[in-house]
């Protein structure tokens, strides 16, 4: 079996601070496989596929906008259980109250829209992995 792989998405938030290596560097330091990797400008079409599980949600049109503001790092990393792994390096979603020590929890707090600007995306699961990497890549 190959192992499982996941789509990180460095946000326009983490870009645009310079954050993108400090990112990449501690996924790469917990000893997943950095395979794909490139800078992108998000179309509205690629948000929508990406995040229409939350389509209708209040924070959706938001959500777009602020993908849509700058530049997107775009990864697949591999490696076994990865997906979870990463999901763990990331933090809970809330950058406020993520915990210390995680990505979201170290650099990322609430900039005036609640939750939205918390620095990386990781895949929740190998199907969703599978899909969003078709999008992105
Ligand atoms: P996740 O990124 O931790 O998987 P999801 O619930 O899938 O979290 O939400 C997708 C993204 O939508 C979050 O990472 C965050 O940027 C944004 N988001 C989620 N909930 C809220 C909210 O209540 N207000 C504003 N933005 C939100
Ligand atoms: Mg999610």
């Amino acid at each position: 079996m190959t192992a499982q792989r996941t789509l990180v998405l460095v946000k326009p938030d983490g870009v645009a601070r310079n954050l993108t290596g400090a990112i990449l560097a501690r996924i790469e330091a917990k000893g997943y496989r950095l395979a794909e990797l490139k800078q992108v400008r998000a179309s509205r079409e690629q948000l929508a596929a990406h995040y229409a599980e939350h389509e209708g949600k209040p924070f959706y049109e938001p959500l777009l906008e602020f993908m849509l503001s700058g530049p997107i790092v775009a990864a697949i990393f591999e490696g076994e259980r990865v997906i979870e792994g990463f999901r763990s390096l990331a933090g809970t979603t809330d950058p406020t109250t993520a915990a210390p020590g995680s990505i979201r929890g170290d650099y990322g707090r609430d900039w005036g829209q609640a939750v939205q600007q918390n620095l990386v995306h990781g895949s929740d699961s190998a199907e969703s992995a599978e899909r969003e990497i078709g999008i992105w890549f």
